[in-house]
């Protein structure tokens, strides 16, 4: 039987063909694909991330650790989401201007996905007036922005005054998350709103649209 915690140690030592074979092993197994990922894959991230901060690990192993954490994701996806028939709206997200963080903004997408909505990823370090040209070529409801440094929280505000800047404010509702935001940051930049957590961005757009 795939141990999940022989996930997260794998993981950890930027194992991809591990994950994804144990990932795999684990569903075929009938076990569950959300404590695959918060106890498996996310815990395995979390433990990296300490090492990060504390200088016990640097940028190749963090680097090593998200590529198996993505392959592990690629596999659990199918799980996660339970698409219904008409998409209940369209989203497009990405990670903001200057930063490369992309596996919470995955998530996010996965999440939004699972509720029913159709999502167009624009990917990491995305131009302010990207995330508005895509929103405006394909209808969107929703523009949602990560970012996980400081440095780049900034960006989310320059979309924000973009939109402004182009009279487009309230055509859309715009969601911003990433580890260092919070609903004061986003009270702050006007977005409409802050969520913590991909699968709470998932309900709180779903409701937003519905
Ligand atoms: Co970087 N990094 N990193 N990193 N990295 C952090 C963020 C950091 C906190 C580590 C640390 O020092 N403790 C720190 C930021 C400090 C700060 O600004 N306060 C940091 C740094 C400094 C850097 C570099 C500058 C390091 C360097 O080069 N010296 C550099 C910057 C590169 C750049 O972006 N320009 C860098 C690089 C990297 C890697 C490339 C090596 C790699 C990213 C690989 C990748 O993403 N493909 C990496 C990683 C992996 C991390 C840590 C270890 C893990 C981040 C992560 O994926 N977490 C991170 C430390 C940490 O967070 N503990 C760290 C798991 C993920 C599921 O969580 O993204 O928070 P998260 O998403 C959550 C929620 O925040 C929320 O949902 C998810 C959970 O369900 N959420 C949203 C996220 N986006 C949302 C959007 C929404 C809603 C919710 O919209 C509606």
């Amino acid at each position: 039987m795939a141990e999940i915690r022989e996930i997260s140690e794998f993981l950890q030592k930027g194992r991809a063909k591990n994950v994804k074979a144990l990932v795999t092993e684990a569903l075929e197994e009938g076990q569950d694909p959300k404590a695959i990922l918060n106890d498996g894959l996310l815990a395995g991230m979390m433990i990296i991330g300490e090492k990060f901060k504390n200088n016990e690990v640097f940028v190749p192993e963090v680097l090593v650790a998200a590529r198996a954490l993505n392959a592990g994701l690629s596999i659990l996806e199918p799980k996660l989401i339970e698409v219904g028939n008409e998409p209940v709206g369209k989203v497009v997200i990405g990670t903001v201007k200057g930063d490369l963080h992309d596996i919470g903004k995955n998530l996010v997408a996965m999440m939004m996905k699972g509720v029913g909505f159709e999502v167009v990823d624009l990917g990491v370090d995305v131009e302010p007036d990207v995330f508005i040209d895509k929103a405006e070529e394909v209808g969107a409801d929703i523009i949602c922005m990560s970012a996980l440094l400081t440095t780049t929280m900034p960006s989310m505000k320059a979309v924000i005054d973009a939109l402004k800047e182009r009279g487009l404010k309230d055509k859309y509702i715009v969601m911003v998350g990433g580890a260092p935001v919070n609903q004061s940051f986003a009270e702050q930049i006007e977005a409409d709103y802050y969520t913590p957590d991909a699968a709470t961005a998932a309900e709180v757009a779903k409701k937003a649209v519905t």
